[in-house]
């Protein structure tokens, strides 16, 4: 697909112009159609310009960044929405909700949970092809955590450059559990099971995520390089759902399970 280019196709008043849409859907929670379909010539060049236009408006308007995440890094999340790419999204400070919380949903379309590791940094990190190791190295502890996306397209339907503009779907996060330091676990292998009231609805392997959750990140870092921009000490990264997304109603109770690193639970209100 040649729309898969960083190279950009439409003008900054377009950029401007798909900006306040997905800006509109996201603050009054309501869908809209995927945006290739009134720009079909937008590239994932272009899907990135609308997210960082969109993260600079929100940081602008005093909202705080506390990092990235990767979204559909494992082949379950791949498989489930269609799309082999894997992105990034940024991360607020304001999207965070506590374990064990009532995690509200009317302001959101149609939410949907997913178990990932969490990664704190202590170094910086840049650049196209990090390895594993300089990841670990950089990184000052890991923890579960629970990601609410929630697409602001109908029906969860979307291509690439739709989902990326829509900063890759992120909405909520939450964590819990033991932050552990990366040495002290086998990140490699950590099971974990994703249960909805009381029920197992999803498991997994940290391996399903790019191999290795650090792999991930490196991932997370190499977009990063390509738009421009690096992850500084102190970030917060989600490594990319483990299982596919679980859809959720207001009520439902969520537990993620992990090895090793405890469990992080929370309800929908
Ligand atoms: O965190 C994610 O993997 C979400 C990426 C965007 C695709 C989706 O909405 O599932
Ligand atoms: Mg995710």
């Amino acid at each position: 697909d040649s729309n898969l280019t960083m190279e950009r196709a439409l003008s900054d008043a377009d950029i401007a112009q798909l900006t306040d849409r997905i800006e509109a859907a996201q603050t009054n929670a309501k869908a809209i159609p995927k945006l290739t379909e009134d720009f079909p010539a937008m590239t994932l060049g272009d899907a990135y310009a609308v997210q960082l236009q969109l993260l600079r408006r929100w940081v602008g308007a005093g909202r705080r960044q506390v990092g990235w995440k990767a979204g559909l890094t494992s082949k379950a999340k791949m498989d489930q929405m269609g799309v082999r790419v894997p992105t990034v999204g940024f991360l607020l400070a304001d999207f965070f909700r506590p374990e064990a919380s009532v995690v509200a949903t009317n302001d959101l379309v149609h939410p949907r949970v997913e178990c990932e590791v969490a990664f704190v940094t202590k170094a910086e990190l840049a650049g196209p092809d990090l390895t594993r190791e300089q990841v670990l190295a950089a990184t000052d502890f890991v923890v579960p955590a629970i990601e609410v996306i929630d697409s602001r397209f109908a029906g969860f339907k979307f291509d690439l450059q739709s989902v990326v503009a829509d900063n890759s779907s992120s909405a909520r996060y939450v964590t819990g559990g033991r932050a552990r330091l990366p040495a002290d676990v086998d990140l490699a292998t950590l099971g974990v099971v994703l249960e909805k009231n009381g029920e197992p609805v999803a498991m997994g392997s940290s391996a399903a995520v790019a191999g290795h959750p650090a792999d991930a990140v490196a991932l997370v870092v190499k977009v990063l390089h390509e738009i421009g921009e690096r992850l500084p000490a102190g970030s917060f990264v989600m490594s990319g759902g483990i299982t596919e997304a679980i859809a959720v109603q207001p009520g439902d109770h969520v537990c993620a399970r992990f090895q090793e690193l405890g469990s992080v639970g929370f309800r929908l209100g």
